[in-house]
């Protein structure tokens, strides 16, 4: 091939994306915002191509893709050394020796740290009690085994390598007691999750009255986050301050659980984290080599850098839990729903209790007045559990979407029609009203799109050649949730403009629409504003989970650049020799670089001049949204814990989608195949459209795997898992992607935050396999309820 210019790589370009839409069926929208704005307190005023709702290039994307984005091992210390973690081979029982002389003995080899040594790692404080640990386990204190692939010792060398093999040397012997492997081993024993139970009506009386029913289990394995940058710190000790470079979605709570594990203050701890190379859940608080790090730096005096291998990162902490459902469902012949009885249980590991409740979404999406249901945990001998995109809300979306497509059938009604004559005006489980609810638009809409009216009912009613053809759909949800945080900015006198806070960007957005926020309000324009983020050194800010932290730092930023606009003023009205000395403040505005009068823009001042009257080389301005008294330490404590994130009180605020796929199934091998994806969003106002559509789609595509690809494999024998690198344990890559349709219909919502956007960045996993699963018995007439769906399952 001849060697393209610029222009006409471009066109190419152009000329195949408008093939593959072609081929994807004609699709024309490819994201439509519906959304009108409608009248709007200040912060939603002043769109321009900087500010909110614009869609200005990527702030952290050259540094990305050009290589100059670093990530936490990349760093360069001097005089690091390298651990590398050993990890366990049984599941259950106790080290009764462990060899480990070769090792020490090996070539470049400083230290072996286990359960030999004494060095001394504390207990970190739980998630669930005001702490920031999502596991409790303390390596190398004691030698009792609880799973397979425990981190055991760390061997510390001057190369990774000699590390490396080193580590292969320690042999361990073990006294192996019975382990309990899967859930429902015997001896495992069920706990209930109280706080998670739902009791609305009488459900088991409704259900008697009901002319329909239908009665399931629905099933998910075990599922990894597996991000592309494996898990990987360096630490640091100077004196008894330690500096940790540690991959963070909440730098507050990353310093926290190190300083709970190190038995020091918090202050003596910094997290930097500029850069994250996705964590999906798995990288919200330091896993255990992290105090592996800690402690060995601490005793060695050196910096050490721990990077966990690919299979590592399988049980060095964990993934989505395993989880299971029985879900009944009674309806009247005209399809109202009466009732739902739904059970589930996730397992959990021996010493910590993560609930993956599989109820979250049960009696949030539809108009029931009769609902029972629990929700347990299981423990057995697993790492424990983690966070993975959209933990709860998932599993529970999958079996209520499905069973919903089950009732569709069961009344031979459109599963549309359905889930509208189940239309929830208010949230009946809160008894709440909607802050805002454009679930409708999104059905509408989204169907609209993908054609779903030319449906025809009857599963195998559809084909192409030799692939049953299946249209499926499904609806999802995610909470919105709040909590308070800081930042400052600082405006230099020739007009650059940078943003501080803690929070975290890990692949979302944050570095963007934080500097989108400051424009909409200060008119500076994108290439004079930086961002830094990911740093304990910076303003206070929560944790990158929950969907949350792009309306918690949007508000924070907004409020701070209102008092750095509010200050400009001030001085240049109030300043001797200012040319706007005692002009009315009102009639005043920023443009270009300068405080202008409105209407005689003439009449101005320019930044740098201000600066000069008043003597200062930078003007900068720290604002919070805490309430008002909570002083400076509370407000440190508030932002290492989760208990203080909150939800709106008077009504119920929550994101919606409606899930519209195209599956083709080869039915003499039973592949599946994704042909078309159509998702239409309700996330309220979207602070930058291009990189929530970007949020929605990552969603999709991660759903889409969960639905065809992703299982752990559990060796029954030990509980290893047995697929624990990317060769085996399956992820969807683009080939398997097809074009994707995002629409949005949001409307800004002020009742759900400050300015106006609702959850984005787990909304698209939700219901995204339970689509995939009703497509899949719409080709094929087999109902999956177990996932993943593997061809085994479909001849
Ligand atoms: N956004 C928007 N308008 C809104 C809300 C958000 O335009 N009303 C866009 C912004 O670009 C923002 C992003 O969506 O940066 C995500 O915002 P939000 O929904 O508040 O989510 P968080 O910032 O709290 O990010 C965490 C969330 C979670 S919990 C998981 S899990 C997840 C996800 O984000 N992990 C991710 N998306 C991910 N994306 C990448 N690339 N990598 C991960 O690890
Ligand atoms: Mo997301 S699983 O809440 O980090």
């Amino acid at each position: 091939m001849k060697n393209f210019t610029d222009k006409t790589r471009r066109n190419l370009l152009k000329a195949t994306a408008a093939v593959s839409v072609a081929a994807a069926g004609g699709l024309q929208v490819k994201n439509t915002h519906a959304a009108q704005q409608k009248q709007a307190p200040d912060c939603a005023q002043n769109h321009s191509q900087h500010g909110l709702g614009a869609v200005p290039q990527r702030k952290d994307g050259t540094l990305k893709v050009s290589g100059h984005a670093k990530y936490a091992a990349e760093y360069q210390v001097d005089n690091l050394l390298y651990g590398v973690v050993v990890q366990s081979t049984i599941s259950s029982g106790r080290m009764t020796g462990m060899d480990t002389q070769a090792a020490r003995n090996a070539e470049g080899v400083v230290a072996v740290y286990s359960h030999l040594n004494s060095l001394k790692i504390n207990k970190p404080k739980a998630i669930a009690e005001g702490g920031a640990a999502q596991s409790t386990y303390t390596p190398i204190q004691n030698d009792r085994i609880i799973h397979n692939g425990q981190n055991i010792a760390l061997v510390v060398a001057h190369t990774f390598e000699q590390a490396t093999y080193a580590a292969s040397l320690i042999r361990v012997e073990y006294a192996e007691t019975p382990a309990l492997i899967f859930p429902e081993d015997n001896g495992a024993t069920p706990q209930d999750q109280s706080s998670l139970t739902i009791t609305l009506g009488d459900a088991k009386q409704a259900m008697e009255t009901a002319e329909v029913r239908i009665s399931q289990k629905y099933a998910t394995p075990r599922e990894y986050n597996q991000p592309m940058e494996p898990h990987a710190c360096i630490a640091h000790w100077q004196d008894d301050r330690l500096t940790v470079w540690e991959p963070s979605q909440w730098v507050s709570g990353a310093r926290k659980e190190i300083a709970d594990w190190m038995g020091i203050e918090s202050q003596n701890v910094e997290i930097i984290s500029p850069y994250v190379g996705g964590g999906f859940g798995s990288k919200a608080s330091p896993a255990t080599h992290v105090a592996l790090a800690c402690a060995a730096s601490r005793e060695l005096k050196r910096p050490v850098k721990v990077c966990l291998t690919r299979p590592q990162t399988f049980t060095g902490f964990g993934g989505r839990a395993s989880t299971h459902q029985s879900l009944e469902m009674g309806a009247t012949r005209e399809g109202k729903i009466l009732a739902i009885i739904h059970d589930g249980y996730n397992e959990t590991s021996l010493d910590d209790v993560f609930a993956e409740g599989t109820n979250h979404v049960t009696a949030r999406m539809y108009s029931i007045e009769n609902i029972t249901s629990h929700h347990r945990v299981v423990p057995i001998n697993t790492v424990t559990p983690g966070w993975m995109r959209a933990p709860g809300e998932n599993p529970s979306a999958f079996s209520l979407e499905v069973a919903m497509d089950e009732m569709a059938y069961e009344l031979n009604m459109d599963p549309l029609t359905l889930r509208l004559k189940n239309w929830a005006a208010h949230d009946y489980q809160m008894k709440k009203p909607w802050s805002s609810r454009q679930l409708k638009e999104a059905y509408q809409k989204g169907a609209e799109a993908f054609g779903w009216s030319k449906r025809s009912m009857a599963p195998r009613s559809m084909r192409q050649g030799r692939e049953l053809i299946g249209w499926g759909m499904a609806s999802g949800t995610y909470p919105v949730s709040r909590q308070p945080a800081e930042a400052e900015l600082v405006l230099q006198s020739n007009g650059q403009l940078t943003v501080k806070s803690a929070g975290a960007d890990i692949g979302t957005g944050t570095y963007t629409i934080l500097a989108q926020t400051a424009a909409d309000v200060l008119k500076i324009p994108q290439d004079r504003i930086s961002v830094a983020l990911g740093d304990t050194r910076l303003p206070l800010a929560g944790v990158a989970g929950g969907s949350q932290l792009a309306g918690n730092l949007t508000a924070a930023v907004f409020k701070t650049a209102v008092a750095l606009r509010e200050r400009l003023f001030t001085l240049a009205t109030e300043t001797q020799g200012s040319p706007l000395h005692g002009t009315p403040r009102d009639k005043l505005v920023i443009t270009d670089n300068a405080v202008i009068m409105s209407m005689r823009p003439n009449r101005k001042v320019t930044l740098e001049q201000l600066l000069q009257l008043v003597g200062l080389p930078a003007l900068n301005i720290t604002a919070n949204t805490f309430e008002k008294d909570v002083s400076a330490e509370e407000r440190k404590k508030l932002i290492s814990t989760l208990s203080t994130i909150t939800q709106p009180e008077d009504v119920s605020a929550h994101s919606w989608s409606a899930l519209f796929v195209e599956v083709a199934v080869d039915e003499d091998f039973g592949t599946v195949r994704v042909k078309r994806l159509v998702g239409a969003f309700d996330s309220g106002r979207l602070y930058n459209p291009t990189l929530a559509r970007s949020q929605w789609i990552g969603g999709m595509v991660m759903g889409m795997s969960q639905a065809l690809l992703e299982e752990g494999q559990i060796d029954p024998r030990n509980g290893r898992v047995i697929n624990n690198n990317l060769a085996d344990y399956r992820i969807a890559v683009n080939a398997d992607v097809p074009e994707i349709t995002t629409i949005d219909v949001g409307q800004p919502d002020y009742k759900a935050t400050v300015m106006g956007g609702k959850a984005v960045g787990e909304l698209g996993i939700v219901g995204m396999a339970a689509a995939i699963s009703n497509a899949v018995f719409h080709a094929t007439g087999k109902r999956i309820r177990d996932l993943p769906i593997t061809m085994d399952k479909l001849i």
